[in-house]
């Protein structure tokens, strides 16, 4: 049985990716959670605070697509990605789209909010989540909405955004771009097995709602996406999102999908 531990918070996407990466593969792990306040000590091994890290019987490999395909080498069951080269092409090209576009959006959120209640409480909530598994110190519960806001890495990430359109325009935006990558289905990429993409995807969009920041599951209002996070739901572990289980506040079955 390997040893397999996933360093990082589960306010990162990119850790929820990886995270739903081992669950589609069956491979029990340990979820080892980063209070990115001391991630320098604590990931020191790693030299460096960046998470995403997976360790596997104390080899370890930073950055989430790479990791993915690392794990398909180490575990070839389940295979993330299809075996013909051009629908491999097709899945990294749809996956440069998730990591520029999709993952770099939900971080444009951070930046666009306007200083107001609904975005403290939205970041206060993402501290509690992170204080579940690393717990915070209570004054940087507090400041966690300007830590947000002054993030370095998203600070870089925004130099990239266009701000001239709001998040809400931005977001619908980002929905057509989805439907297109998704295509006739059934798995995005008109695959017939999810892999990759899917599980980049699926546990970011049920965040919001399965982790009380949302009280609708919004993707699920758009048929085609309906329909893809019912098969998507039917195949991925209850919780495929890293928060503790006794923090959930609303589940797929409530969803109705
Ligand atoms: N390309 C990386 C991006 C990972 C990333 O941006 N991680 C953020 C958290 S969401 C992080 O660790 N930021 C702190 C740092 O870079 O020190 C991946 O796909 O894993």
């Amino acid at each position: 049985m390997p040893d397999i531990k996933l360093y990082g918070y589960c306010t990162s996407p990119y850790v929820r990716k990886v995270g739903a990466f081992l669950q589609y593969k069956g491979l029990d792990f340990s979820f080892v959670g980063i209070n990115p306040f001391n991630a320098e000590e604590k990931l020191a091994a790693f030299g460096g605070t960046q998470v995403p890290v997976l360790e596997i019987d104390g080899v370890w490999k930073r950055d989430s697509t790479p990791i993915g395909l690392w794990l398909d080498e180490v575990f070839p069951e389940k295979p993330l990605l299809p075996p013909s080269s051009d629908a491999r092409s097709k899945i990294m090209e749809i996956d440069s789209w998730v990591s520029d576009r999709f993952m770099a959006g939900i971080f444009r959120g951070a930046i666009a909010a306007p200083d107001n209640l609904a975005f403290r409480f939205r970041a206060w909530r993402l501290a509690a989540l992170v204080s579940g598994h690393a717990p915070l110190p209570e004054h940087i519960r507090h400041q966690w909405p300007m830590i947000l806001k002054n993030a370095p890495f998203i600070k870089e990430l925004a130099k990239n955004f266009d701000m001239s359109i709001s998040q809400q325009e931005f977001q619908m935006g980002l929905v057509g771009e989805m439907l297109v990558h998704l295509g006739a289905g059934p798995f995005f990429g008109e695959q017939e097995t999810p892999g990759l993409v899917d599980l980049s995807l699926f546990p970011q969009i049920v965040f919001g709602y399965m982790a009380g920041l949302e009280e609708e599951l919004t993707a699920a209002q758009v048929p085609p996406l309906k329909q893809w996070l019912s098969s998507m739901a039917a195949i991925m572990p209850d919780n495929p999102i890293l928060v503790r289980d006794d923090m959930l506040v609303q589940s797929l079955q409530d969803a109705r999908l």
